[in-house]
């Protein structure tokens, strides 16, 4: 009985840090393919027939991009719904079918 518990507990340690390793093999991947944190900005401009909007923003580490004020399109034209000139944003910006889209967009507070 006494080996039977010591196997268990070997096994459930060995499964932890399976998992902690399957953990931060995810978070590699995500910060190298995919925004990890929202970046900040500042609406200028909202063209909502044209599904785009006008940004200052801070450098975008997922874009390799310095800060600049840019046109993007965004994802959905709805999300220009949440947000207005003059609004301070957190946003998350990234590459779709080559052109630089607003994916995740919130006013900040
Ligand atoms: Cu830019």
């Amino acid at each position: 009985m006494k080996l039977v518990t010591t196997t268990v507990v070997a096994l459930s340690l060995a499964l932890s840090s399976l998992a902690y390793a399957d953990d931060a093999h995810h978070t590699e991947k995500a910060s190298a393919a995919a925004p990890a944190a929202l970046s900040s900005g500042e609406v200028k401009k909202i063209d909502k027939d044209a599904g785009k909007i006008t940004l200052k923003h801070g450098p975008l580490v997922n874009l390799d991009m310095a800060p600049m004020t840019m046109v993007f399109r965004v994802k959905e034209a709805s999300m220009l719904d949440k947000v207005k000139v003059g609004d301070k944003v957190n946003f998350a910006a990234d590459k779709v079918n080559g052109a630089l889209t607003v994916t995740q967009i919130e006013a900040a507070k």
